[in-house]
Formats: C-alpha cells, structure tokens, sequence
C-alpha cells in the first residue's frame, strides 16, 4: 500500500490524480477514478458552463468521494465555468493553459484545494505568492499542451524551487513511473493517456484502438511556431501542420487547423482528420481496463520496484 501526503491533502486512498482531459475526462471516467481510491478529474476544457452542471450533477451521483474539475484557463466560459465551481464547490480544482492566479482566493475560501499544472519553474514560483495548494509539474511527455521542460529536468527543479507538494505529469505509466516521480520528490502523479483507454471512459473504440496501437515515435508536436505546442498522435492532421509550419504559414492560418480539431477526435471518432491528444507513453498503452485495475497495477507495481530497488545495487 502506497501512501503519501498527498492522500491526506485530498482525502484519496493512493496518490494517483487522473488528468483532466478536454472532451475525454467525462462524469463516468472521474467517478470510476475516485471510486477506485485515486482523484477523478472532469475536464472541462472549454465546453459550455451548462455540459459542466450536467457533469457534475452526474458525478455526484455516481461517487460520494473526492473528485476535483480541470480549468482550462483559455476557455470561452472562464468566468461561467469559476462561478459554478463557486456556487458548488468541488475537493479539488486543477488548472491548465495558463495563470490561475486570480481565481485563487476564491476558491480556497470554500475549502476547494487549488493545484495548478505548470510547465516552468517561473510559474511556479509566481504562484506560491496566490496561495495554491500544491503544483503539478507536468512535463513534455504528456499529451496536449506542453511546455518545453520533460518531466525528469522539471520535477526536481520545481521540487526544489517551491515549498508546496508538487505531483509528477508526463511519461508516466506504470508503477515504475511513480516510483520514479516520489525519487524525484513528487508526492504523486497525474496520469491522463492511460486513463484514455479506462473501461469507463467515454471516448469513441476506435480513438482508444488508435492509442493501443501506438508506438514509441508516434506522436508529433505541432504549433511550436505558434507558441501553443501540442502533442497528439500523428495522422492526417499532424502531417499538416507539419508540412505548414515548415512552410512558414500564417500563424491565423495554422492555428485554425486546431479549431474543433480535438472534439472530432473524441467525440465524433475521427482519428485521421481531429487532434489526438495523448501523450507518449501511449505506446505502453496495450488494452482497456476498468479504472480500478489500472490504479491497482501502479500501485502493486510500485510496491514490488521499491522492494526490488536494492537488490538492483550491487
Ligand atoms: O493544459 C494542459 N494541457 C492541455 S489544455 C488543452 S485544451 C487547449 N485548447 C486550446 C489551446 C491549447 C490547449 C489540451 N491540453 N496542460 C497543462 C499545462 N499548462 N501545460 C502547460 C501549461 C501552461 C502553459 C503556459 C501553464 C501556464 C502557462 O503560462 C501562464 C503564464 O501566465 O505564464
């Protein structure tokens, strides 16, 4: 049994938070997660305030644990999305895509806990100042929008740089990943493409297949050169922007490509012309699994690393 602050932080049996994924991490995902002992997460991406309420009138009918709600600071219905968050408070708020700053006080007020994902330890410094709960520092292993650090150069950094528990992101997999990250001096991990491929997660067959079968080198970083980096699984769409971007493109013009990419892919299925978002241990993704059996594998699998870790020094 592996155990951590970050349990009693959150009042969750293991130190496993799930991403918070736009258009993936829905009400049934989140719920089977906090069920199974870890943090369930929707994500609310940038869905409209009324898909949020829905959501989460549903999680809460499906678990009477913790579960927290991603904010991505670039949505349309910020200020909609924190004013529900406001009017019915949820344990745990996570941001992304930005500053969360000013929402900070807030929120801690009615006792939600404030754990912002950051790519640099400049953010994360700035932010301590807000009064957030913890950090996840997420590196560019994950899928989706990344920064420029991985997750082995930016979690001690962040560790060192900040007083507050730090959760590891990016590239992590398997108990080994976790084990990893507490070495490092995270007290947990976020784990979002494995958590694609969960039971009870509402995403279409054919993108978890697309996940499945992906190997090593099969995700690509597009828009670097509009300074919103993304990672998803190379396809059609991938092979445009690449091909854009090396032809120097209008920012406008490339940026347009993303528009309604990612919802196509999750919703509607289309793994060829939407954007995959996942990150790059999705060639350690091999098949479905319920939630619970995920979190018990890391979590067994963490358990006999450490126990193996000094017979490994010779
Ligand atoms: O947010 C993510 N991953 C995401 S968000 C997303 S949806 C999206 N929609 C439109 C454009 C881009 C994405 C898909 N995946 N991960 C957490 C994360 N946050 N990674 C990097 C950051 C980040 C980046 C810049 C956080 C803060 C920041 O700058 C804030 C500042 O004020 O300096």
């Amino acid at each position: 049994m592996i155990r951590t602050m970050l349990c009693d932080l959150l009042g969750i049996k293991y130190p496993i938070i799930q991403g918070g994924m736009a258009w993936v991490a829905t009400a049934e995902l989140a719920a089977a997660v906090s069920e199974a002992g870890g943090l369930g997460v929707i994500g609310s991406g940038a869905a409209p305030p009324d898909w949020l309420r829905e959501q989460l009138y549903k999680t809460r009918s499906l678990t009477k644990k913790p579960f927290g709600v991603n904010v991505m600071l670039l949505s349309p219905y910020l200020e909609e999305i924190m004013a529900i968050l406001l009017e019915k408070p949820v344990a745990v708020v996570t941001t992304g895509a930005g500053n969360p700053g000013r929402y900070v006080p807030a929120l801690r007020e009615l006792g939600t806990k404030v754990i912002p994902v950051v790519s640099s330890v400049a953010l994360a410094k700035r932010l301590t100042r807000s009064g957030v709960d913890a950090f996840i520092a997420e590196g560019m292993e994950s899928g989706g929008h990344i920064g420029e650090l991985t997750t082995m150069a930016l979690l001690p950094q962040v560790v060192d740089a900040v007083d507050l528990p730090v959760i590891a992101a990016g590239g992590v997999y398997d108990g080994r990943g976790l084990v990893a990250a507490l070495a490092l001096g995270a007290v947990g991990v976020q784990m979002g493409t494995r958590f694609m491929c969960a039971a009870e997660c509402t995403i279409p067959q054919k993108v978890k297949n697309f996940v499945i079968k992906a190997k090593d080198r099969d995700t690509a970083v597009s828009g670097v050169s509009t300074g919103h980096p993304v990672r998803a699984l190379r396809n059609k769409l991938t092979r445009k922007y690449e091909e854009m971007e090396k032809n120097h493109a209008p920012i406008a013009e490339i940026e347009e490509l993303g528009v309604g990419s990612l919802r196509l892919a999750m919703v509607e299925g289309d793994i060829e012309n939407g954007t995959v978002m996942a990150g790059q241990v999705s060639a350690m993704v091999n098949k479905v699994q319920p939630a619970r059996e995920i979190i018990l594998d890391i979590i067994n699998g963490a358990e006999s690393v450490i126990g193996h870790l000094n017979e490994q020094v010779v």
